[in-house]
């Protein structure tokens, strides 16, 4: 017999705009307005003051840890802007407020969470997202869950679900890629492909040549693209969206960018990472190449720059502000909310909760401690 070809396809790689911000006319025509995509840089300008607070707040004590979103701007946002407000879902990981703050979470709910306090993921009505997801992985499902329901009830909204490239690697991922394909529900898989997953760089993560052809077994379209462009990356999610919407399934993009910062303010990607990767990676910074491609278009200057990142950072002020205003919650709040009745041990904590500044257990600090407190 013969041998035959079971199985054959390629990954395309999609840039519309070089890394000296110079567009592809072609492939870009009547895709975006120059107006949209002055308002894309504003945005992806006050994401990056956003991130570089947060982390000074993080380093002044006033924040717990913070996940820097920086470098991954033009991914949020070109995804973001191909998604219908109020009517498509967004269900984030950690570095893509950017699209967030774009589909209307305000921006001091991020710092809220951050800073401890639950009720930074409480989204506000009407917005069709879900909170930050810490748990690598554990999202996606939640995603494929509201996408399938989304078609059962004949709802048009796509879902879009944001994830690292080390998400990739957990069982979750290929729950949610597996169901998602054989119900061929309205779901956009967009994996921020930033190199690495904390300190394990992407090639010691997988053998897979892309992250996109992880896609193929769960028979989805899928795509690679420049995540450092803001075009590219809008052409290949509103294209996706539109398959989901038409009711042909689900889609995944491979974004290829890079985390410019630590993993989280807990890191230092010094000791792990080269120096000349980063300042390589530097060299593609999505902001300065959209800035590069207004410039040339004659639609920025160096006054219209100044006077943007003073309104950055007044935003970005008054968003601190908003958020170190809430008064903090109780601390018996986390006790009356989680369980209808609560466990002895949890009454017990409870009660050392209020008696001593660090919350532990008297019990089990020992000593004087233990003889005063009790
Ligand atoms: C289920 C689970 N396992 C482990 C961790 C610890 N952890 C936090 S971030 C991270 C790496 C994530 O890498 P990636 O998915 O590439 O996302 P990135 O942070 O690079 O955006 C790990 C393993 C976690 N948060 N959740």
């Amino acid at each position: 017999m013969p041998k035959k070809v079971a199985y054959k396809t390629q990954i395309d790689y999609l840039q519309l705009m070089d890394e000296n911000g110079k567009l592809d006319a072609r492939l870009a025509k009547d895709l975006l307005g120059d107006e949209e995509v002055q308002q894309m840089y504003e945005h992806m300008t006050v994401c990056r003051r956003y991130d570089e607070v947060a982390f000074r707040l993080q380093r002044s004590g006033r924040m717990g840890t913070f996940p820097q979103n920086k470098g991954q701007e033009a991914a949020a946002i070109g995804s973001g802007h191909a998604a219908r407000k109020g009517v498509d879902w967004l269900v984030p990981a950690y570095r893509e407020n950017a699209a967030l703050f774009m589909h209307g979470l305000p921006m001091h709910y991020v710092l809220v969470y951050w800073m401890g306090d639950e009720r930074g993921s409480q989204i506000p009505d009407g917005l069709k997202m879900l909170p930050l997801s810490v748990p690598i992985g554990t999202h996606m499902l939640h995603a494929v869950g509201i996408a399938w329901a989304n078609k059962i009830r004949g709802d048009d909204g796509v879902v879009l679900t944001y994830f690292g490239d080390g998400a990739t690697s957990e069982g979750d991922f290929h729950e949610a890629a597996n169901f998602a394909g054989a119900l061929q529900v309205p779901c956009v898989f967009i994996c921020q492909n930033n190199q690495w997953a904390i300190s394990v760089p992407r090639d010691r993560q997988t053998a897979s040549e892309t992250f996109a052809q992880k896609a193929l077994g769960y028979g989805m379209p899928t795509i690679q693209v420049d995540g450092n462009d803001v075009f590219a990356m809008y052409k290949a999610t509103r294209d996706a969206i539109e398959r989901a919407r038409e009711g042909d399934g689900p889609s995944f993009i491979e974004a290829v960018t890079y985390r410019l910062a630590d993993h989280t303010t807990a890191d230092d990607a010094s000791r792990y990472r080269d120096e000349d990767e980063l300042d390589a990676w530097k060299a593609k910074d999505p902001l300065i190449r959209l800035r590069k491609y207004l410039e040339a278009k004659g639609l920025w200057d160096e006054d219209k720059q100044e006077a943007l990142e003073a309104r950055a950072k007044a935003i970005v002020q008054e968003v601190v502000k908003t958020a170190e205003e809430i008064p903090a919650p109780e601390v018996d709040d986390i006790f009356d909310y989680t369980f209808a009745e609560l466990p002895e041990s949890l009454k017990a904590q409870r009660s050392t909760m209020r008696t001593t500044s660090l919350g532990q257990d008297p019990s089990q600090v020992g000593g004087a401690a233990a003889q005063t407190v009790r």
